[in-house]
């Protein structure tokens, strides 16, 4: 069935788990994250962005996460990331999103707290839930104290964001950042700061740029042709403890693209003779839906559902 990120992500908050949100590009994807959910018989956030909008086209890629939601036995969503304007919110409102994301994380403050409130205006009288950032999702490796101070979450402000705009979910940037090149050294949240931010915003947070970036997978790859040296994310203990200081949605792309992608380098290096595309993408597929399993006990969101 088809639920709101709040129906998920509110108990998961109370009671010490997180939801982890899956990005999807196509049918592959999709099935991977709905068979996974299942088979963990956990709840689970499909989450879609702008640019893959794009690619798939709004009805193709919608229409699919509705069917996946009807046939699942276990609660699913359909969520805008990073939603970068009003009309792609809208748009994603009226077609049939139960949740949309409005990153306003770009913008100053005051103009962040009007593009979201402007978004919830008109998503929650139909229901839907709205997540906002604040702070900003760039490396803080190597920088001084006050760069660090104008690019991560501040607590106090954080407590007024959420008390002007009425969002039901905050994107917090704590050290995190999109992609597979998280750190030069050692992959570290700043823990500190999400514990003065759970102390005052009640309602759940989000973390970005999760994906652990592990080293079987950078190996796999590596091993079937694919350059990656440097890549690294963030070790599961931290995610851990993000999960018990209030987080309780967790993005994740790298890692399921990495798992999708180093199996398609496996099967096309192992069988030069094969080119029936569902040959190749089959155990893509399985071998997503083996990462993103993973990742629904590490939350704590299996048997949830
Ligand atoms: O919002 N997302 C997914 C889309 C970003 C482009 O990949 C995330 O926060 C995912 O983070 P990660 O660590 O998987 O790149
Ligand atoms: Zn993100």
């Amino acid at each position: 069935m088809l639920v709101t990120n709040k129906d998920l992500m509110v108990p998961a908050r109370k009671n010490g788990y997180a939801v982890a949100a899956f990005n999807v590009q196509n049918l592959e994807s999709l099935k991977a994250i709905a068979e996974a959910a299942t088979e963990e018989n956990s709840p689970v956030i499909i989450q879609i962005t702008p640019s893959v909008i794009k690619y798939a086209g709004l009805p193709y890629i919608s229409s699919l996460v509705k069917i996946a939601a009807q046939l699942a036995p276990v609660p699913l969503t359909m969520h805008l990331d990073h939603g970068e304007d009003f009309d792609t919110a809208s748009k994603c409102v009226d077609a049939g999103f139960t949740s949309v994301m409005i990153d306003g994380s770009f913008l100053k403050f005051d103009e962040n707290v009007s593009l979201t409130k402007r978004v919830v205006s008109i998503a929650h009288p139909k229901g839907v839930s709205v997540e906002a950032e604040l702070g900003k999702l760039a490396g803080v490796e190597e920088r001084s104290v006050e760069e660090r101070e104008a690019i991560l979450t501040d607590p106090k402000t954080a407590v007024e964001f959420v008390e002007k705009t009425g969002v039901d979910a905050l994107a917090v940037a704590i050290g995190t950042s999109h992609g597979a090149y998280k750190f030069k050294s050692e992959g570290k949240l700043d823990l500190e700061r999400l514990k003065l931010i759970s102390e005052t915003v009640s309602i759940p947070l989000v973390l970005h740029g999760a994906s652990s970036v592990p080293d079987w997978l950078i190996e796999k790859a590596t091993k079937y042709g694919a350059s990656l040296s440097g890549a690294k994310g963030i070790p599961e203990e931290q995610i851990k403890k993000a999960i018990s200081l209030g987080i309780a949605k967790i993005n994740i792309d790298t890692d399921l693209r990495l798992a999708f992608t180093a199996t398609v380098r496996e099967v096309l290096a192992n069988s030069p003779k094969e080119f029936d595309p569902r040959k190749i993408l089959d155990p893509a597929k399985d071998a997503m839906k083996e990462v993103a399993k993973s990742k629904m006990r590490l939350f704590g969101s299996s048997g949830k559902a």
